[in-house]
């Protein structure tokens, strides 16, 4: 099994730990702090569920026995798939609690994903719920561990099938001490994939705490706070910017949403007097339509804060009025760097920027396609190194060359300008890939499998600009003979057991793809082509 290892050059960890940064602290110590501190304060609501802080210490030390007792040594990886509920909690510190590492899954991922995530992190269990928003996940992690040499375990929050194990059977035991090096990696995140499948983000407890941390300060979470979980709290975002990791370190209440309509969401805000939650722009606009006819009291929220994608102006400007509360705008990413508006900045830098980094040793480069820094104002590539940035993927050396550069900046694929007060402000990608509401979406990996089809001679996929999604799916495709419907390439896309979001928005058949006298144009150029000509299609009348 390939260790998982995150390491900075001896001189800049040594500069994180003396700034105070990195304080040696580890996630089983933050939890620890956090009881001791507040451990009669509600933890964690969600369904019928409400647990203090010691009762969430209770189960954590189930959990970890119950993961040890199966045989899961110190440094093992367990997949966690599992939607917004008060148990993801328990799971995920009961893992750290018993030394043990997750690799997370969005509740959106289906086989072909997980199939990855399990080989690509040797994965020696896998934690579902038995069902969510109306997909029963019992049978496909069946498939996936028959297809996972290293997987061995299925845990099911619920009733699980034969030869799964029900989470709530975990019997109280021991769980032997495990005392974890902070610089150690603690969890895996995914990341969005810009080229072809996603990779593997180790993070350590050291890096992610410090994120969370600074977060709390920046975002005034604390021990009143209660923050909404609405987005699949297994993204980065809601996880630790600061969402349900910062409610933990903070002793704040967590209300976990089961999906994040203003349907579900609204009468948890009223009910359980909800002061901060985070939206991806497309949510945020639902929120803002709704929240005029709503009859339920959202005076409570004192933050709402959006990213993921980029939210436009227009709407941003109309966050206060609509729903009563402060917009803070988050740039961030699985890889690290997570830029934040300050919530005391003035309207104008709050409504048109992505904000600023969260530390003064976030290092911001932005290049021209030359390579050389452009001045403030001028359009560039974003590349970032620093205290929470990792400085390579797991096990991915190619992508690793493709992503860092000699000296450990991370080339984050992003266009942005930087104004003269230092606020960012995000311009769009120089990677192809689809932001579809906030999920990113690789190009590549669905023209991969498009292509896997026999009526597809050749496919190239491109975003479109959407009102309402910020960017849509467009497949261009060549067809293999007679061309078929769209309708049946969405259908057998369904079959290919991947996320839903992936599956193209829009089908276009052509007759071929444009070749210069040269040769072959690259596929970047190829899908630059396509959307512009579907840009030019749309403007004629
Ligand atoms: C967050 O993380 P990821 O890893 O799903 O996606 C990162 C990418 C960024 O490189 C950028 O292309 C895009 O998502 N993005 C934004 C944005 N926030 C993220 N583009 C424009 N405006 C924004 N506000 O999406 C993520 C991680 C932590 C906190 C927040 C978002």
């Amino acid at each position: 099994m390939e260790p998982l290892r995150q390491v900075w050059p001896a001189e800049l960890a040594e500069r994180y730990r003396a700034k105070g940064y990195w304080t040696g602290e580890t996630f089983p110590q933050a939890l620890a702090a956090t009881v001791r501190r507040h451990g009669d304060r509600i933890a964690v609501v969600g369904g019928e569920s409400r647990w203090t802080y010691a009762d969430l210490a209770q189960r954590v030390e189930i959990a970890a026995a119950g993961f040890r007792a199966l045989g899961l040594d110190p440094g093992a990886r367990v997949l966690v798939q599992l939607p917004n509920v008060p148990e993801f909690l328990s799971t995920v510190f009961g893992l750290f609690r018993a030394g043990l590492v997750p690799v997370f899954a969005l509740p959106a991922h289906r086989q072909t994903e997980l199939v990855h995530f399990g080989r690509a992190g040797e994965v020696s269990a896998l934690v579902i719920a038995e069902r969510h928003d109306g997909f029963d996940y019992r049978a496909m992690a069946d498939a996936v561990r028959a297809e996972v040499g290293t997987l061995e375990h299925i845990v099911v929050v619920g009733e699980p099938h034969p030869g799964q194990i029900a989470f709530d059977g975990f019997a109280a035991g021991d769980c032997p001490p495990v005392e974890p090096d902070a610089g150690a990696v603690a969890l895996v995140q995914i990341s969005g994939g810009s080229t072809g499948l996603s990779k593997l983000i180790p993070r350590t407890h050291d890096d992610y705490l410090y994120s969370i941390r600074a977060s709390n300060a920046i975002c005034g979470m604390d021990e009143r706070s209660v923050y909404l979980a609405a987005l699949p709290v297994a993204h980065n975002f809601p996880m630790s910017s600061p969402g349900i990791f910062g409610a933990v370190l903070a002793g704040a209440t967590i209300v976990m949403a089961p999906v994040p309509t203003p349907e579900i969401a609204f009468p948890l805000i009223a009910r359980e007097g909800v002061t901060i939650t985070g939206l991806v722009p497309p949510l945020a606009l639902l929120w803002m339509r709704a929240a005029p006819k709503t009859d339920h009291d959202l005076s409570s929220l004192e933050v709402v804060q959006v990213g993921g994608a980029k939210f436009m102006p227009e709407a941003a400007r109309r966050v206060r009025e609509t729903l009563g509360c402060t917009l803070q705008q988050v740039f961030g990413m699985a890889e690290g760097l997570v830029n934040y508006t300050r919530l005391d900045d003035p309207d104008e830098a709050i409504v048109e920027t992505q904000g600023r980094p969260i530390s003064p040793d976030d290092e911001i480069l932005i290049l021209d396609d030359a390579g050389d820094p452009v001045p403030d104002g001028t359009p560039g590539h974003l590349l970032t190194r620093g205290p929470y940035t990792i400085r390579g993927y797991h096990r991915d050396p190619t992508a690793n060359a493709r992503s860092f550069t000699a000296d450990g900046f991370y080339r984050t694929g992003d266009i942005v300008l930087r104004r003269a007060d230092g606020n960012l402000v995000v311009q769009g990608r120089a990677t192809d890939h689809i932001n579809r509401a906030g999920e990113k979406i690789s190009a590549e990996e669905v023209e991969d499998h498009l292509l896997a089809h026999d009526s597809v001679f050749d496919a190239a996929v491109v975003s479109l600009p959407d009102p309402y999604l910020g960017e849509r799916s467009c497949a261009f495709i060549v067809p293999h003979g007679d061309p078929p419907g769209a309708a049946e390439i969405k259908a057998w896309m369904r079959t290919r057991a991947i996320a839903a979001f992936k599956i193209p928005d829009q089908i276009v058949f052509v007759e071929g793809f444009a070749t210069t006298a040269v040769g072959k144009v690259s596929r970047k150029e190829l899908r630059a082509r396509l959307r512009e000509s579907a840009l030019n299609n749309r403007k004629q009348p």
